[in-house]
């Protein structure tokens, strides 16, 4: 009888400990929740940034919040929409652009909504976007929601313009300073040149940049402009993100997109990638009106900063392309 007791003990202590390690860890590496707002028409990267965010939520290590579509391109929120259901999260809120905004050609989106099973049957069913992100940002803890924009910044200007509604009794500005954690942005190129999500809205880059309430972290051209995806056409035959790039007709590609995702997630404060990068000192993006180019102004008052790359391109290539080949159970 005591020897059994004496067992029931011991296991008793075994799971006690177990469960307060769990706990540890648990806060120690707390899930990330994330917005993804991407252009996903002309370019083939935000594809493979989606695939790294679904393969970083399988390992617990973010929560996709929602997805947001900056462009007019029709295709681009099914495409969006088919990848988010081939990893089993065809409930992920989505947000389309409603207004005119940027619209442009893609040679991959259409064939995937087609091909591919999913849950949005049209993108006129899409909810607005500004909506989209009033409502989960009202949701969520204050300080907490990390924004992650791979396309234009049409969406975060129209954000930053609402007013009250019955999500949040606060304006779309006074909402991101209390939600809103940090805002990683692929755009610019530093420490001055020409980028196309910047460009292509330059009249609502040059607002947000100016009006946004925190701060902004800018993972510019220069440092996604390595190749990944080598390993794409392995992936299974009824995965869209090797649809995609397939027909993109690109691989391996550039990662624009996908630098700024991993800096976004692994990257932050003490992340596991967090060598991989380090940041500017504080500073002033200025974007010019004509065109839509850049330059930097370093001020010891600027909120904007850059990444700056430290560790090699092969380094930080193998991270990603270890997430886009995830491969969902
Ligand atoms: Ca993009």
């Amino acid at each position: 009888m005591i020897k059994e007791a004496g067992k029931y003990l011991f296991i008793f202590f075994v799971l006690t400990i177990l469960y307060s390690c769990h706990v540890q860890n648990r806060d120690e590496n707390p899930v990330i929740p994330v917005i993804f707002d991407t252009d996903m028409e002309s370019d083939v990267d935000d594809v493979g940034a989606l695939a790294m965010l679904h393969a970083l939520a399988d390992s617990n290590e973010i929560e996709i919040l929602g997805v947001m579509v900056c462009a007019e391109n029709p295709w681009s929120i099914l495409c969006a929409d088919r990848i988010n259901t081939y990893y089993g999260r065809g409930d992920i809120p989505l947000g389309q652009l409603k207004k005119p905004g940027v619209n442009r050609e893609s040679l991959y989106a259409q064939q995937v909504a087609e091909e591919f099973p999913g849950t949005l049957a049209s993108s006129v069913d899409a909810m607005d976007a500004v909506a989209q992100y009033r409502k989960l940002l009202a949701s969520q803890p204050d300080t907490s929601v990390v924004i992650l924009t791979v396309g234009y910044l049409t969406n975060l200007r129209d954000l930053l313009s609402s007013v009250p509604d019955h999500f949040s009794l606060l304006s779309g500005k006074d909402l991101v300073k209390r939600k809103v954690k940090s805002w990683v942005c692929m755009g610019g190129m530093f420490p001055s040149g020409r980028e196309a999500n910047i460009r292509w809205d330059t009249d609502a880059s040059i607002e947000v940049v100016n009006q946004w309430p925190s701060a902004i972290i800018f993972a510019g051209w220069e440092i996604g402009n390595m190749d990944t995806a080598h390993g794409i056409p392995g992936l299974p035959e009824d995965c869209p993100v090797r649809r995609a790039y397939e027909s993109f007709g690109r691989i391996p590609h550039k990662s624009w997109d996908q630098v700024a995702t991993l800096y976004a997630t692994r990257g932050l404060e003490n992340g596991p990638a967090s060598g991989f990068w380090k940041l500017s000192p504080p500073g002033q993006i200025f974007i010019d009106a004509n065109d839509g180019s850049n330059t930097w102004t370093e001020d010891a008052n600027g909120v904007h900063r850059y990444l700056i790359q430290m560790a090699s391109d092969e380094e930080i290539a193998s991270e990603i392309n270890a997430l886009m080949m995830h491969v969902p159970e």
